[in-house]
């Protein structure tokens, strides 16, 4: 088959940030917005494609890939878009250390409160002190990017939107839509006003999804 196919549910966040940069690049494809929701990844149809059995998935024609920030630097690199990812190698690694560090840092801190809080998955609702745990570790991260747009004053990566912004953006969306209690983090909001500016962002990001 040809064309580009973009497999997952569209409340993961890891599909969200292929959704958004797809739009960012303005390219056509097919979302199959049924994987990991009423269609189980865990399928062996599935797990020949993924054997981590998650989505997000790509089919490039029949080439595949998951991982969903390298699926969103392939997109953009194929789109020869190096305004969202430079070739240069310091600011390449620019960006992809704020997306490395989305995935590696920011992500896992948010696991036991956003499970509890917003998906209600009762094992995670039973542990009040990892909730609040949670919740501390992932304030804590929330200020560290604060700091760092704030010293921008623009984006994460500098004073040009890069797909640094994509997986970030979405994490301060569930952020703010996890009911804890926030410090005030006004760089973040005014970031964010500029990030739903985006035609692309208000194409592809239902603000209300956390
Ligand atoms: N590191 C992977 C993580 C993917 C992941 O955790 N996907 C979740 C949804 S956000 C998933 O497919 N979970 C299995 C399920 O929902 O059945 C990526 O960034 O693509």
């Amino acid at each position: 088959m040809s064309g580009l196919r973009i497999l997952g549910r569209t409340s993961s966040i890891n599909v969200r940030k292929v959704l958004w940069t797809a739009a960012e690049l303005g390219l056509a494809f097919e979302h199959e917005p049924e994987w990991a929701g009423e269609r189980s990844p865990r399928t062996p149809e599935f797990l020949a494609l993924n054997p981590n059995g998650q989505v997000p998935v790509i089919l490039d024609g029949d080439r595949v890939l998951w991982e969903s920030n390298t699926i969103c630097r392939y997109l953009v690199g194929k789109a020869g878009r190096t305004d969202l990812l430079p070739s240069e190698p310091f600011a390449r690694a620019e960006v992809e250390m704020w997306m490395d560090w989305q995935a590696s840092e920011l992500n896992p801190a948010w696991g036991g409160a956003f499970l509890a809080l917003v998906r209600k998955v009762p094992a995670a609702m039973a542990d009040p002190a990892a909730i609040a745990r949670s919740a501390e570790a992932w304030n804590q991260r929330m200020l560290l990017l604060e700091d760092r747009l704030a010293r921008t004053g623009a984006y994460v990566a500098g004073e040009a939107f890069t797909l640094a912004d994509i997986p970030l953006g979405l994490s301060l969306q569930r952020w703010l839509l996890t009911p804890i209690d926030r410090p005030p983090t006004p760089a973040l909001a005014a970031w964010r006003a500029r990030l739903q500016g985006r035609p692309a962002a208000r194409a592809a990001v239902d603000p209300t999804i956390p």
